[in-house]
């Protein structure tokens, strides 16, 4: 076996080709088997040569404007803009916002804050088309980026059995090891994800925790919203990850005996905004260690204008990298869903390493 902290620095984060759920079910094993052994992640300096936003693709007319926004308020394929006139952005700051730079947006262009974060320099929410430009240029903003959307990852969903059981041969089971899903949610009723031991008569849950960034944003200690999923995906998506196979024990999750914690940043119909992903990413990041969770789990596709202009840069790709940064080893199945040759936002951000030869 390779050296563990090589291994462990290979694997911080993983992007793996549509479709490929079982590779990167085999991965989530491989990260959760190894994160316990390495020393302290993540060799990334925080230098920047120059500001990020001075040579961004997203803004090739330096405008300080996304130049996708434009592109977005004529399109016809998605309705970005809505019956207000306004459309959903992400401000980026030339340091971390304040609660004083969220009233001055709000104060100066009527700005509808959504989200104000912390790991990355921004603020997500909506804005009149007509008053871009007057933000562009208030103090500390460096760019207007284009709240993109984003899309459940559609998986293989069948030969889920056929997956090389790795634990059968290291023992490993995932137990001890929380894994993050941030989707449309989990069901953990649901008889392969509701405890670890398939006994009623035990009190061992599997989901301990869930964060709701889509209906209740607000309620974000982990415990106060029972999980749920009104889409489904998310909730294969766990299965995959670490369900116990429960009733009949045909599809087993590769680390049947890890816990999860459930981030709904999806809705109903399986879509979210990055500005609801990213607060369901920060939120990880957030609660680590209060649940323990080591590794996270992304199966999220993009569509339309993001597939267009992404960029290491964008706002979730940012975000990401500090999800890395912070310790919490991400494995995202991103999508091609336009372009095959072009991966897809968060898949592109720096610090992914793309492992397939590993995985398969
Ligand atoms: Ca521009
Ligand atoms: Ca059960
Ligand atoms: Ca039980």
């Amino acid at each position: 076996m390779t050296n563990p902290c090589t291994l462990n620095r290979l694997i911080e984060v993983l992007m793996l080709h549509h479709g490929d759920m079982r590779a990167a079910a085999i991965t989530v094993l491989t990260i959760l088997a190894f994160a316990p052994l390495s020393s302290s992640s993540i060799g990334i300096g925080d230098y920047q040569e120059s500001p990020w936003w001075e040579s961004t693709s997203m803004d090739r007319d330096g405008d300080k404007i996304h130049d996708a926004i434009w592109l977005a308020i004529d399109s016809e394929l998605y309705d970005w803009v809505d019956a207000e006139n306004t459309i959903g952005v992400i401000v980026d700051f030339d340091h971390t916002p304040t609660s004083q730079d969220q009233e001055m947006l709000e104060r100066e262009v009527d700005f509808q804050t959504q989200f104000r974060y912390h790991l990355i320099d921004s603020i997500a929410g909506r804005i009149g088309v007509e008053d871009l430009i007057e933000a562009s240029r208030l103090p500390g903003v460096v760019l207007i980026e284009l709240d993109g959307i984003l899309t459940t990852q559609m998986s293989d969903v069948n030969d889920i059995h056929g997956i090389p059981m790795i634990w059968e041969d290291t023992g490993y089971t995932g137990e001890g090891s929380v894994v993050s899903i941030i989707d449309t949610g989990i069901d953990s009723d649901h008889v392969g994800l509701d405890d670890l031991d398939d006994d009623n008569s035990t009190n061992d849950s599997k989901v301990i925790a869930f964060y709701d960034a889509v209906n209740n944003p607000d309620k974000t200690n982990g415990t106060e919203i029972k999980a749920y999923d009104d889409q489904g995906h998310g909730t294969h998506c766990a299965g995959i990850t670490a369900g116990t196979g429960a009733p009949d024990f045909v599809n087993i999750g590769v680390a049947p005996q890890a816990q999860l914690v459930g981030v709904k940043v999806l809705d109903e119909g399986g879509s979210g905004s990055f500005a609801t992903v990213m607060a369901g990413m920060e939120w990880t990041v957030d609660k680590r260690h209060d649940f323990n969770i080591r590794a996270a789990s992304m199966s999220l596709g993009g569509f339309g204008l993001i597939e267009w202009t992404s960029s290491e840069e964008e706002s979730v790709n940012r975000m990401a990298n500090e999800m890395v940064r912070s310790g919490v080893a991400l494995f995202i199945a991103a999508g091609n869903s336009a372009v095959s040759a072009q991966i897809g936002t968060p898949g592109s951000a720096e610090d992914v390493r793309q492992i397939q030869e590993m995985a398969t």
